[in-house]
This record gives structure tokens, C-alpha cells and sequence, in this order.
């Protein structure tokens, strides 16, 4: 049988081969770290093609369909790597102007899977919620998400914001077009390209290796 491309079929939003094609590879071992990067190189590839004119808006809609399916049979096989212990508290929204809330989701997942508390403000978050939910949890880390490069401003006055309530908190970044030049302009204390480098970061934050 030939090998099927999970990146290719998430590339061409063949969602039932990409069902099966999860199912089949963590039936056959493999981790599920490793199948959601496929995924995640699959959506940037829809990106691309949006980008280029040879996708439209309907088939980013698609593919936000069929990645949230199939993270959905990732998602217990993801909580399997975590404990329990709560290990610190962390503030996660998708800044003002900005819906995307499928990476939020993960980092949200995954950082809960090893021991956070995560207090999700949503998407299109106002300056103020992250101000307010900053006020009511104190958390160690703070997290922004942004995928829009119109929206790097108001990340900017965000990170502000959430300083001068609590200037002690760890201000994380991130999101598809951010990077640590971003991370920068924004004030930020640090980016992360996915949801595993974030937990890294986090626990640095609260102390614990
Ligand atoms: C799916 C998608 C949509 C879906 C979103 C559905 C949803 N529920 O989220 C829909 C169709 C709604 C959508 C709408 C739009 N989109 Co859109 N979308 C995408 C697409 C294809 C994939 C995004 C995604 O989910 N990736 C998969 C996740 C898992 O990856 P991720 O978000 O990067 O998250 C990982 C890491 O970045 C990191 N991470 C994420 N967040 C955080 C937060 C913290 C704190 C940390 C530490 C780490 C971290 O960890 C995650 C897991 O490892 C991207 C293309 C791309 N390359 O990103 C375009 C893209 C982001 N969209 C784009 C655009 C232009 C739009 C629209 C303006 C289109 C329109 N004309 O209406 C609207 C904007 C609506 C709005 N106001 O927000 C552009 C943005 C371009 C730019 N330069 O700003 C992109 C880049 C496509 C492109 N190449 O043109 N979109």
C-alpha cells in the first residue's frame, strides 16, 4: 500500500484521508507530537497557497475543519504526556482583531497537560480582559496569540498594559507570523514557535526544570 502524505492531504483538505491517516499513524507508534507537526506544516502550506491567490477564504474555513477533527483524535494521546501537579497559572488570549484561536487551543492544551492552570480570555480579546484576568489570577505567565500582522500593534499595547498591572509576570509570544523581532517590538520576554517550546519557557518562568 502506498505511503500516504499526511502533509499533502492536509494540504489538500482530504479530510477523510487525513482521519485515517492520523488514526493509522498513532495506531503504528508513532508520537503525537510528531503527527500535529505534520498537520501544522500542512496548514502553513494552505497559507501559502491563500496567499497566493489559489486558495480562498473558503478553504481557510476548510482547513480549520478539518484540523480541528483531526486534533480532536490527538488530543488524549497529547494529555497522556502530562501530570497533574498544578504548577503555576498562566493568562492565554488571541489579542483584539484577531478570531484565529486553533494554535491558542493547543498551546491551551498542552500547557495544561503539564501542569498549568490556564485562564483563557478567548479570541478578539480586548486590552482589558487580559488586564482584568491579570488582576484576578495573578498568573506567572502571561500568553498572547497572533496571527495577524495587523494586529501586532495592539499586541504591543497589550504586553504594555499587562506590565504595568504586573510587572513581574512573563510575557510570552506567539503565533504564525511572530518571531522574536516581533517578540521584541512588542516588549515581550519571549517567543515560541509551538506549544512545546511554550511549556519549556513556562515552567522556566515559575522555576521548575
Ligand atoms: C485556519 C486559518 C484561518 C481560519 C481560523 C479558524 C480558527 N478557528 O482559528 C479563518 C478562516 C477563520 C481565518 C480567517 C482569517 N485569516 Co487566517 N489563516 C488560517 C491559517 C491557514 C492557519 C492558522 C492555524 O490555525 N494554524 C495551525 C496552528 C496550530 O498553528 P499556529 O496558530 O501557528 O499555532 C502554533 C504556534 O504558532 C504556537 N502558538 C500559537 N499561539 C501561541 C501563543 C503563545 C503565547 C505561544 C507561546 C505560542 C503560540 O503554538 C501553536 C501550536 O504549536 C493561516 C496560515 C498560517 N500559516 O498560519 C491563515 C492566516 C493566519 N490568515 C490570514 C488572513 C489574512 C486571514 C483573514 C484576514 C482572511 C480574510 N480575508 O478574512 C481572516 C482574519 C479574521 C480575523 N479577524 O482574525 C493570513 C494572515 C496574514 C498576515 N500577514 O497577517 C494567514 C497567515 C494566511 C496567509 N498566508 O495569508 N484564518
Amino acid at each position: 500500500m502506498a505511503k500516504v502524505d499526511l502533509v499533502k492531504a492536509m494540504t489538500e483538505l482530504d479530510e477523510d484521508l487525513v482521519l485515517a491517516e492520523v488514526k493509522a499513524q498513532l495506531s503504528a507508534g508513532i508520537p503525537a507530537v510528531e503527527v500535529l507537526g505534520q498537520l501544522q506544516r500542512g496548514m502553513e502550506a494552505v497559507g501559502k497557497l491563500y496567499e497566493a491567490g489559489e486558495y480562498y477564504l473558503s478553504e481557510l474555513i476548510m482547513s480549520a475543519e478539518v484540523f480541528s477533527t483531526a486534533s480532536k483524535e490527538l488530543s488524549d494521546a497529547l494529555a497522556a504526556g502530562g501530570g497533574s501537579k498544578a504548577i503555576g497559572t498562566m493568562v492565554l488570549g488571541t489579542v483584539k482583531d484577531d478570531i484565529h484561536d486553533i494554535g491558542k487551543n493547543i498551546v491551551a492544551t498542552i500547557l495544561n497537560c503539564n501542569g498549568f492552570k490556564v485562564v483563557d480570555v478567548g479570541v478578539d480579546a480586548p486590552i482589558a480582559a487580559f488586564v482584568e484576568a491579570v488582576k484576578e489570577h495573578k498568573p506567572k505567565v502571561v500568553g498572547l496569540c497572533c496571527l495577524l500582522t495587523t494586529a501586532f500593534d495592539v499586541m504591543k499595547e497589550t504586553v504594555a498594559a499587562v506590565r504595568g498591572v504586573d510587572p513581574g509576570a512573563t510575557i510570552l509570544v506567539g503565533g504564525g507570523p511572530v518571531d522574536e523581532t516581533v517578540a521584541q517590538y512588542c516588549g515581550a520576554d519571549g517567543y515560541c514557535k509551538n506549544a512545546y517550546d511554550a511549556v519549556e519557557f513556562s515552567k522556566r518562568a515559575v522555576g521548575v526544570n
